[in-house]
């Protein structure tokens, strides 16, 4: 019996009935839905922003939270396919699912209160209010600790003042999980779209994630009540916990664009002819092909051990940055190799490849850098803290 070449392993036979159905039900909308538009969108540097009430109707926001806040309740196998089958797309459609869920739904249901809870996950289920999350500031990233955005207490509120780099939907958002320094250690806070002296302003120039919304975020004096502080978290640890949650998706998301770079590049090899015969006939494009299926392979098994582990409450943060960083990295070089295989024709947007290629630029450098996570891992098996 013929192997199915996207998947030699069989994996999609270790899901449950429930984990094929949200794959496959995801896996239409990216070819039905995303797929066709997606090109035009990269090239025009637009976020879809049609797409966000069809992505709501699925459930695939706050996925994996609990039906009783209008959210679908799903495994974090299912969550980690959804992010699979959406960057199978692009990356930029799977960053909006993971910010909206991991990132801003994820804090208020597990930093925040029953009030906020019931006031803001509902309506962001359904895509009616967009969130975006402050963490990275201008003067470095990789070491959040470092934050200079502050809120001190003024009365019943806090006044916030600071500013936020390179954030995801930043200009679309209606709230922002920002994260400040206070005298009392780092807390986070829902600040909403409107309030005096907090602005956005879109990042132009991109050569990667164009068809996502990237901003910068400037806190002036910012007045934002108590009740709206994630009072039940403190330290890093707040934006970490998220970040875990978030880069557990990320490590499915590359997956996909990986197998749509070997789908594209296996069905251009097989009717390129050069020297009388197709390029795929060659010895080195099959041994190139074949390097990819064998990645891919490795980083389905790894991402699956993993979502097994988080449905099981037994997920590390450590695992999580070692996947990152596979699989980001086995996703960058296997698009930036299809590019290679279809020559000349790679370099435009007309195929996937280059737009994937681009886009991991940035996978492999948000949600921490390839060498954060090289360092958390080296730090777990030393026992030495190298940052
Ligand atoms: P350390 O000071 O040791 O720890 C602080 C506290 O946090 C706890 N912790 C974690 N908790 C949950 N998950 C994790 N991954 C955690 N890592 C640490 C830790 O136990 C401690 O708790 P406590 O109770 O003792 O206070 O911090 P560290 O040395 O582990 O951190 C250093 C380092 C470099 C790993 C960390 O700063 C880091 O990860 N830096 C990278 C920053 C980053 O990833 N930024 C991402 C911004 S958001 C983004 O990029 C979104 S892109 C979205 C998209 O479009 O998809
Ligand atoms: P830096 O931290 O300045 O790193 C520069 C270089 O130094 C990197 O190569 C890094 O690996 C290396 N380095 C760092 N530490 C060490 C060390 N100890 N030893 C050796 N080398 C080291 N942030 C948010 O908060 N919210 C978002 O929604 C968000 N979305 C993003 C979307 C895009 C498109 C991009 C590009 C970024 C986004 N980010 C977001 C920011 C992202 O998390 C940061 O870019 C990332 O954490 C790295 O920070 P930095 O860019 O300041 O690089």
């Amino acid at each position: 019996m013929a192997l199915n070449p996207y998947d030699l392993f069989d994996i999609r036979s270790l899901l449950t009935e429930e984990e094929q159905a949200v794959q496959d039900a995801v896996a239409r909308f990216t070819d039905e839905r995303v797929i066709p538009i997606i090109g035009d969108c990269f090239d025009k540097g637009e976020f879809p922003h049609h797409l966000i009430a069809e992505m709501a109707e699925m459930g695939l926001l706050g996925s994996s939270l609990p039906t009783e806040y209008g959210c679908a309740g799903m495994n974090a196998v299912s969550y980690g396919l959804i992010c699979q089958e959406l960057e199978r797309g692009d990356s930029g459609i799977r960053s909006f699912a993971s910010v909206q869920s991991s990132l801003c739904m994820y804090p208020i249901y597990a930093y925040g209160s029953e009030e906020q809870r019931k006031r803001w996950l509902p309506p962001m289920a359904k895509g009616e209010v967009i969130g975006c999350f402050g963490l990275t500031e201008p003067h470095g990233g990789s070491d959040p600790a470092n934050m200079k955005t502050h809120a001190k207490r003024d009365g019943g509120d806090w006044l916030i003042n600071g500013g936020k780099m390179w954030i995801t939907n930043g200009n679309l958002a209606n709230i922002a999980i920002v994260w400040a320094q206070t005298d009392d250690g780092i807390n986070g806070f829902i600040l909403e779209k409107g309030m005096p002296g907090f602005t956005a302003q879109v990042v132009h120039r991109k050569m990667s994630l164009r068809a996502s919304v990237t901003s910068a975020l400037f806190f002036d004096n910012v007045r934002v009540p108590e009740a709206n502080r994630l009072a039940s978290v403190k330290g890093l640890k707040g934006p970490l916990g998220c970040l875990t949650q978030a880069r557990y998706g990320i490590t499915w998301g590359p997956i996909g664009a990986a197998i749509d770079c070997l789908h594209t590049a296996n069905e251009y090899a097989k009717s390129r002819i050069l020297f009388g015969k197709p390029i795929a006939s060659t010895q080195a494009v099959q041994l190139k092909l074949a390097d990819m299926a064998r990645r891919i392979t490795l980083a389905q098994l790894l991402s699956l051990q993993l979502g097994r582990l988080k449905d099981a409450g037994k997920m590390q943060p450590t695992q999580v940055s070692l996947a990152k960083w596979n699989n980001v990295r086995m996703a960058l070089d296997i698009a930036r190799e299809a590019r290679d295989i279809l020559g000349g024709a790679g370099i435009t947007t007309e195929y996937s490849p280059i737009r994937h290629a681009l886009n991991l630029e940035s996978v492999i450098t948000y949600e921490g850098t390839e060498t954060v996570h090289q360092l958390v891992v080296g730090r777990e098996l030393t026992g030495i803290n190298a940052f």
